[in-house]
C-alpha cells in the first residue's frame, strides 16, 4: 500500500487513479473547478445546519436571497448556543428561528434537544455526503465519514438556496493510527497529540483523513471527538472511514439505512502521512489559554483545580458520559472544586436518567446544567478570579469563559473526573481499569426535533424587536486612505475580535448593537477610535481570526468602517467572512513589514480596486512614507465579491 507524501496530490478528478476517501467525497460533488490543492472548487452541498448565534444572521440573508424554499436535502435549524434568556432577546430570536424554519424548509431542533454537532451526529449525519454549517466544530460529523465543513453564516444561506460551497481544494493528509489507547487514554488525547504536533494553524488548507488498523478501535464518539477538535489546527475539516463501529452507531440510532461502507483505496496517496501509535499515548491538556498549547498532564499534575465542567461538542456523548459517572460513582467532590456537567443531547440525558448514571453524579455533587453549549461559550459558569478550571471542551483563549484572565486547561473527560476527586490535576491512569456500562438499547425519540412543513407559504415569519435589518457594504472605492486603528499580535481569535458570553451574545441579531463590543477585551477605545476617523484598517500577525465561525467578526467592523484588516496570515473562516461582507483581506509580502506599521498610523491603497480587478497578485500600500508590498490572495470569483461590497450584494447582482 503506497501511503508516503506525493507532493503533486491532487488527482481527484483523474478517471481510475486511488483515490483517498475525501478525494473520492470531494469528486463526487464538485460542481465547478478540478481537484487541485490550493485552487478554488466548488461543492455541491447535501446537508445544511445552523445554531441559534450564527443562525439568525444566516436566516435573514437567506431571506434577502429571495428564495422561496431551502434546497438541500436536509437542512436543521439548532437552538443550544443563546438559552438562558436572561432578557426577551434570545427568546424572540427563538421564535424566529422556529417560524423561519417552518416556512422555508429546515428541521428545528428546539431548545433543550442538545448541542447542535452532538444531534446532528446521532439524528442526520450520513456517510458520504457534504455536510455544511455555521459553525466551526461542524467537522464532528467526520466521524461518520461525511465531508463536514464549518463556514460563515451566509455561506450556508447560499448553500441552503442550492448554490455551491466554494473552497480551496485542500491537501489530503493522512493520519496513520496504529496500535489501541491504554485504559483511561481516550480520544481526547488523540486530538491534543495532534495539535502538540502541528499546532493551532498545522492544519490550514488541509483535511486530516484517519486510517490505519488503530480506526477500528475507536467508536464513531470517539472519532467525532478527534473529527470535531480537529477544527484547532485550522484545518478544513478531518474524516473517518467508516466500518462495522459505524454501523452499529447507526442500527442503536436506528438509522441503519444510511450506513455506507466507505474508505481510502489501497494504493491512494496522501500528501504527507502523519503517524500516531495510540498504544504510546498518555494523557494530555491543552495549557492556558490556547487549544495549541499541549502539554502531558504528568508535567501539570498536582496543579490545584477550582472548577471542573463536563460537556461542550467534543466529549458530551453517552460514553463520555457515562465514564465520568463511573468514576464519580460512590465518591463526593471535595468542597474546593465546583463541577459543572451538559449532556450533548437530550439523548443522552435521557439515557444517562435512565440508567441512574445521573443519579451518581448529583449524589456526587456535580451541578447538572442544560443539554446546550452553556459554559464552554461563556453563558454561565465563569470562573471565580485566578482559579484554574478544567474543561472537556475544545477552546480556552483568553477570556472566552467569562472571567479576565482566566486560566482554563482542556482534557479528556477521564483527566476531568480524576481531577474533580483529587481537587488537583490527576493522571486518570491511577484509578486503574474503569468500568463503562454504556446501554445497548437506546430509546429514540425526536419529539423535540419539529420537521419541516411541506408548504410553508401561509407561515407567518414573526420577528422580535432585537432583530435589526442586515447592514450592508459598499461596492469597493477606487482607492483607500483612512487611520491604522489597531495593531494586534499573533493568533488573534475571532473571540478576541468580536467577544461572545451572556451579555454579548444576545445581542447577534443585532449588528449595530453588538458592534459596540468588537476588540472590547483587547482595546476598549477601538469602537470610539472607529467611529471617530470613520473606520479605517485593522493590522494582525499570524492566524488572525483563528476560531470560531461568528461572521460578526466581520459583520460588526464592517458596519463600523474597517476596510481592510492586513495580517502575516489568516485562518481559513474568518478570511471567507471578511471577504463575503466586503472587507479586503490582504496579507504582508514581507513578514517583516508587519514592524514598518504603527497604531495610529496614516495608510493609503492607491488604486487598490483596479489592482483587485485586474487580478493583480499583489499592490502596494504606503504608510509612514514607505512603500510596502501587500499579498491579494484571492479568487477571481472572491475579486468579484469584494468589488461588489460583499457577497450579498454580488449575488443580487448576478441574480439581476
Ligand atoms: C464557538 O465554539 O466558538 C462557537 C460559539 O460555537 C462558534 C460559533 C459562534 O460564534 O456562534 C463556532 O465555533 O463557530
Ligand atoms: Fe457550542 Fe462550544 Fe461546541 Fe461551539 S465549541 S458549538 S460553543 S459546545
Amino acid at each position: 500500500m503506497t501511503r508516503e507524501g506525493d507532493a503533486s496530490q491532487g488527482s481527484g478528478g483523474t478517471v481510475g487513479a486511488p483515490k483517498t476517501l475525501a478525494e473520492k467525497i470531494l469528486s463526487e460533488h464538485v460542481v465547478e473547478g478540478t481537484l487541485e490543492a490550493g485552487k478554488e472548487i466548488g461543492l455541491k452541498i447535501d446537508q445544511a445546519i445552523t445554531q441559534d448565534a450564527t443562525g439568525t444572521m444566516a436566516c435573514l440573508q437567506f431571506e434577502a436571497l429571495e428564495i422561496p424554499r431551502v434546497k438541500t436535502e436536509t437542512a436543521v435549524n439548532y437552538v443550544d448556543h443563546n438559552t438562558l434568556q436572561t432578557g426577551f432577546e434570545n427568546a424572540d430570536d427563538h421564535r424566529y428561528l422556529q417560524s423561519f424554519a417552518s416556512k422555508y424548509g429546515m428541521f428545528f431542533s428546539r431548545p433543550g434537544n442538545g448541542i447542535c454537532h452532538q444531534v446532528h451526529l446521532e439524528r442526520f449525519s450520513e456517510p458520504g455526503k457534504t455536510l455544511v454549517g455555521s459553525d466551526s466544530h461542524t467537522p464532528t460529523s467526520g466521524g461518520m465519514g461525511m465531508i463536514a465543513i464549518g463556514v460563515g453564516g451566509l455561506d450556508v444561506a447560499v448553500a441552503m438556496g442550492g448554490g455551491p460551497l466554494y473552497i480551496k481544494t485542500p491537501q489530503i493528509v493522512g493520519i496513520k493510527l496504529t496500535g489501541k489507547l491504554q485504559d483511561n487514554v481516550s480520544a481526547k488525547d488523540v486530538i491534543l497529540e495532534v495539535l502538540r504536533r502541528l499546532g493551532v494553524k498545522g492544519g490550514t488548507g488541509k483535511i486530516f483523513e484517519y486510517f490505519g488498523e488503530g480506526v477500528a478501535s475507536l467508536d464513531v464518539y470517539e472519532r467525532a471527538t478527534i473529527t470535531n477538535m480537529g477544527a484547532e489546527t485550522g484545518a478544513t475539516t478531518s474524516i473517518f472511514p467508516t466500518d462495522e463501529r459505524t454501523k452499529e452507531f447507526l442500527k442503536r440510532q436506528k438509522r441503519e439505512n444510511a450506513f455506507k461502507e466507505l474508505k481510502a483505496d489501497e494504493d491512494a496517496k496522501y500528501a504527507e502521512v502523519i503517524e500516531i501509535n495510540l498504544s504510546e499515548l498518555v494523557p494530555l491538556v491543552a495549557k492556558p489559554s490556547s487549544p495549541g498549547d499541549v502539554a502531558k498532564v504528568s508535567e501539570v499534575e498536582g496543579t490545584p483545580v477550582q472548577q471542573v465542567i463536563f460537556g461542550s461538542c467534543t466529549n458530551s456523548s453517552l460514553k463520555d458520559l457515562m465514564t465520568v459517572a463511573a468514576i464519580l460513582k460512590g465518591k463526593k467532590i471535595p468542597p474546593s472544586v465546583s463541577v459543572a456537567l451538559a449532556c450533548g443531547s437530550r439523548q443522552v440525558a435521557i439515557e444517562m436518567a435512565r440508567n441512574g448514571a445521573l443519579a451518581d453524579l448529583v449524589e456526587a455533587g456535580v451541578r447538572v446544567l442544560e443539554n446546550t453549549c452553556g459554559p464552554c461559550i461563556g453563558m454561565g459558569q465563569a470562573p471565580p478570579t485566578g482559579a484554574v478550571s478544567l474543561r472537556t471542551f475544545n477552546r480556552n483563549f483568553p477570556g472566552r469563559s467569562g472571567t479576565k484572565d482566566d486560566k482554563v486547561y482542556l482534557c479528556s473527560p477521564e483527566v476531568a473526573a480524576a481531577s474533580a476527586l483529587a481537587g488537583k490535576i490527576t493522571d486518570p491512569r491511577k484509578l486503574g481499569e474503569v468500568k463503562v456500562n454504556t446501554p445497548g438499547e437506546i430509546k429514540i425519540d425526536d419529539s423535540m426535533i419539529i420537521p419541516p412543513t411541506e408548504d410553508g407559504s401561509d407561515v407567518e415569519i414573526i420577528r422580535g424587536p432585537n432583530i435589526a435589518p442586515l447592514p450592508i457594504a459598499k461596492p469597493l472605492a477606487e482607492s483607500i486612505e483612512a487611520k491604522v486603528l489597531l495593531k494586534v499580535g499573533d493568533n488573534i481569535s475571532t473571540d478576541q475580535i468580536m467577544p461572545a458570553g451572556a451579555k454579548i451574545l444576545p445581542l447577534r441579531s443585532n449588528v449595530p448593537k453588538i458592534s459596540e463590543f468588537v476588540f472590547n477585551a483587547v482595546d476598549p477605545e477601538f469602537v470610539k477610535r472607529a467611529k471617530e476617523n470613520n473606520g479605517g484598517f485593522v493590522v494582525g500577525g499570524e492566524n488572525y481570526g483563528q476560531g470560531s465561525s461568528r461572521e460578526h467578526a466581520a459583520l460588526a467592523p464592517m458596519y463600523l468602517g474597517v476596510k481592510a484588516v492586513i495580517v502575516k496570515n489568516f485562518a481559513r473562516i474568518h478570511k471567507s467572512n471578511l471577504v463575503n461582507f466586503g472587507i479586503l483581506p490582504l496579507e504582508l509580502a514581507n513578514p517583516k513589514d508587519y514592524d514598518s506599521i504603527a497604531q495610529g498610523d496614516t495608510l493609503s491603497l492607491p488604486e487598490i480596486r483596479e489592482a483587485i480587478e485586474k487580478g493583480s497578485e499583489e499592490t502596494e500600500a504606503v504608510v509612514g512614507g514607505k512603500n510596502i508590498k501587500l499579498k491579494i490572495s484571492l479568487s477571481k470569483r472572491e475579486r468579484e465579491i469584494i468589488a461588489a461590497g460583499g457577497l450579498l450584494n454580488y449575488t443580487r447582482s448576478k441574480a439581476n
